[in-house]
């Protein structure tokens, strides 16, 4: 049975809702040379997502294909670096060598150094790695040159961390990459060189970003992944922020001007407003001026949460697939209401805040 080349996907041609469909007389035309799927054809050329269906059974694919390989390339996205480095993998990882790609550190605002960004991954990962930007190809030579990389590897990673945008710049491949988790559906090898072959697989999904729960042309409206916005907010309590509708953030306690930053995607709004307003204008405003969602869902398509945190200076909460709030003045006590699965992390600042600060 014949692949797709753009998302491993086995070929078919009885049902256009499921992954690898390709209509029979097309298939028949292009019975000897490489051949994408319709909705990898649609990807590329016309840049929207056919939603085949969830990904299925993804964590016992890529388990069984682990069997047969005793190294591997652990994708991570360094924009989301808590919901996308996890135990869940981590575990499954005993005994094998392995080496850590910390992806998409092109989007970091210009002013962070290097140095800092070094310094802050080596303190939070646990394995080897090497910072890189597929998208960018930085990185790429320290990349290849690692002892780890030699044979076969297996590429291996959370959902739209970018491990096929990795290896179509690693290697002479041009596989399926879209902002919609999920994307790749199968295995594909690529020849990086004479002494390295890749191997892409499904990634992982995860039920806590952002990103999981929004359909796929809304996702690729937030472009998560292009250089993350940042925003500075110095207020009062009493006030609230909202990122899109998905994300209120309520400054409450007794500091009185806590000053914050939001970094988060060029897609998501930003928006500072009065309790009352809050209060009352908020479902008129959820997925139209307050985007994402996108389209007619309603504050009732989603299970909330509230949590109240206090935050000190030097702190960061990392919303899983959106963003993340620095502070620059605290503490911070905020309240913070979002979709009851979305996952929150409280770490040392990512971007030291005076430098941010600084470079405004
Ligand atoms: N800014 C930035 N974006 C990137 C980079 N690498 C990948 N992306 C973006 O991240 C999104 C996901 O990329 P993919 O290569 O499809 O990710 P994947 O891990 O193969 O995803 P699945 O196949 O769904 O598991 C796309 O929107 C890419 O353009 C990078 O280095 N920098
Ligand atoms: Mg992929």
């Amino acid at each position: 049975m014949r692949k797709c080349n753009g998302c491993g996907a086995r070929l078919q041609t009885d049902d256009p809702s499921k992954p690898g469909y390709i209509p029979s007389d097309v298939l028949a035309k292009r019975r000897k040379k490489a051949i994408v799927c319709q909705r990898c054809f649609r990807l590329r050329h016309y840049g929207e997502d056919l939603n085949v269906g969830p990904l299925r059974d993804a964590i016992s694919r890529v388990r069984k294909v682990l069997k047969r390989y005793e190294k591997v390339l652990w994708v991570v996205d360094a924009i989301d670096f808590e919901a996308t480095y996890i135990e869940k993998i981590s575990k499954f990882l005993d005994g094998k060598g392995v080496l850590v790609a910390v992806n998409k550190m092109d989007a970091f605002p210009k002013a962070v150094t290097r140095q800092e960004l070094e310094g802050w991954f080596s303190r939070h990962l646990k394995h080897e790695y090497v910072l890189v930007s597929a998208e960018r190809k930085t990185g790429m030579k320290r990349l290849i040159h690692h002892p780890l990389l030699r044979g076969e590897v297996l590429v291996i990673g959370c959902t739209n961390v970018g491990k096929s945008s990795l290896l179509s710049s690693l290697g002479n491949a041009r596989l399926s990459v879209s902002s919609y988790p999920g994307t790749t559906r199968g295995v594909l090898h690529v020849q990086v060189s004479k002494n390295l072959k890749l191997v892409d697989t499904p990634g992982i999904p995860t039920h806590n970003r952002l990103i999981d729960l929004l359909d796929p042309s809304c996702v690729m409206k937030l472009d998560m992944s292009r250089s993350l916005t940042r925003k500075t907010f110095k207020i009062p309590v009493e006030r609230v922020v909202f990122l899109g509708g998905m994300c209120r953030i309520d400054v409450l306690g007794e500091h009185p001007r806590p000053i914050f930053q939001i970094f988060t995607a060029p897609g998501v709004t930003l928006h500072e407003t009065s309790v009352a307003n809050a209060n009352g204008r908020y479902s008129n405003w959820f997925g139209a001026f307050l985007k994402p969602p996108c389209g007619k869902l309603k504050p009732e398509s989603f299970k909330w949460r509230s949590e109240e945190i206090t935050l000190e200076e030097g702190e960061e909460l990392a919303i899983f697939g959106l963003g993340w709030l620095s502070v620059r003045r605290g503490p911070l006590r905020i309240k913070v209401t979002l979709p009851k699965n979305v996952g929150l992390a409280i770490r040392e600042a990512l971007i030291n805040p005076q430098r941010v600060y600084e470079s405004r």
